[in-house]
């Protein structure tokens, strides 16, 4: 099945339709995508990393879990696949297709069902608050997600222990700021491990178009740069291969949020930005010192208003600082989600 999940679209499996070995599954998954090529031409996918990315969903047998959802994401003009990191937005499509595939209970008269998902890549929880009405998913509302025309039904979703899922710690180095080639850094992993840094120390305004960050090579140059350094700092070994840690340039705000953010993820700029990216780099905002929190607009307790290119993003999130430790008390966030076409897709 092809969903639309939260600002990103991908394919959506049955973890028993497919191969069981790791290679078999990944090659098979290159093909149907169309990958390497930087236009997928032969494939399904969009030519963008955003667009080129599966969700295998399978029935779970941990306690208090109804599926597990591993994310994968597939190179585009690379051959890779890629679990290592997790991504919220497609998260947002896996309660509906669980339901559309029978793969949880929804009686008759339910108007929401609560679908608890193991996510597989980073060994946390989420839940998932899906609208229902006759036993099927709701796709049609009147909530509106940047990135995305219209409205749709809204999907709540909430974290309960996502800090620290692919490094171990929120704050992997034990600092809240930390320097990289002269640039003071938030390496930070609530949801997703994200190096945060202020746009004017890497000598841009942090409120220009993708299509101009992109094109600034000696920016991304550096930012790569930096990025291989905060990988080994985080403890996620050499990531020259990996699409984590992403990259978040923050500024002052200009559009009615609190933080202005341009996302590298981490070579493509991210038209929007992640969802478990941006709880991380909320999260970053409410730490006292850090690059994020010096720009960052005061806004309402638990709650954070991000900007990005194509508008804004709310995160819910509450964190109690003791000392010099930060713990997360909640995270939650919502997306919609809607079912584009179900059938066969014939691989390459
Ligand atoms: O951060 C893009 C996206 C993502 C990942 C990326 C995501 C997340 O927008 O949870 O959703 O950072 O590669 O789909």
């Amino acid at each position: 099945m092809v969903l639309r999940g939260g600002s990103s679209k991908g394919l959506y499996f049955v973890r028993d339709d497919l191969p069981t070995d790791d290679g078999a599954r990944d090659d098979l998954l290159l093909r149907i995508m169309g990958s390497p090529d930087e236009r997928q031409i032969d494939g399904l996918g969009g030519a963008h990393p955003l667009t080129s990315k599966v969700a295998v969903v399978g029935q779970s047998a941990r306690p208090a879990i109804d599926v597990d959802y591993q994310f994968l994401q597939i190179g585009v003009a690379e051959p890779l696949v890629s679990d290592r990191q997790n991504c919220g937005n497609l998260l947002a499509g896996v309660g509906p297709f669980a339901i559309e595939r029978g793969l949880v209970d929804v009686g008759t008269e339910a108007t929401e069902v609560r679908v608890r998902i193991h996510m597989v890549n980073t060994a946390t929880t989420a839940v998932a608050a899906v609208p229902v009405a006759d036993g099927a998913p709701v796709y049609d509302g009147n909530t509106a997600i940047s990135g995305v025309p219209g409205t749709a039904a809204a999907i709540r979703l909430e974290f309960d222990d996502i800090a620290g899922g692919s490094t171990g710690a929120l704050l992997p180095t034990g600092a809240p700021v930390d320097t990289i080639d002269g640039v003071a850094c938030t390496l930070i992993d609530n949801g997703m491990p994200v190096v945060v840094m202020r746009a004017d120390a890497l000598g841009v305004g942090g409120h220009e178009s993708c299509d101009e960050l992109e094109s600034n090579t000696a920016l991304r140059t550096r930012l790569e740069s930096i990025r291989l350094e905060a990988g080994r700092r985080m403890g996620l070994g050499d990531v020259r291969d990996t699409t984590i840690p992403k990259l978040t340039l923050v500024a002052e705000p200009v559009d009615g949020g609190q933080l202005s953010t341009r996302t590298f993820i981490p070579h493509r700029c991210h038209d929007a930005i992640g969802v478990l990216g941006a709880v991380s780099v909320a999260t970053a905002a409410l730490l006292p010192g850090t690059p994020a929190a010096e720009v960052a607009r005061p806004g309402s307790a638990g709650r954070v208003v991000l900007e990005h290119p194509t508008g804004l993003f709310e995160a819910a999130v509450s964190v109690t600082i003791a000392g010099d430790v930060a713990t997360v008390d909640r995270a939650g966030i919502v997306r919609t989600a809607r079912k584009l076409m179900d059938g066969d897709a014939f691989a390459r």
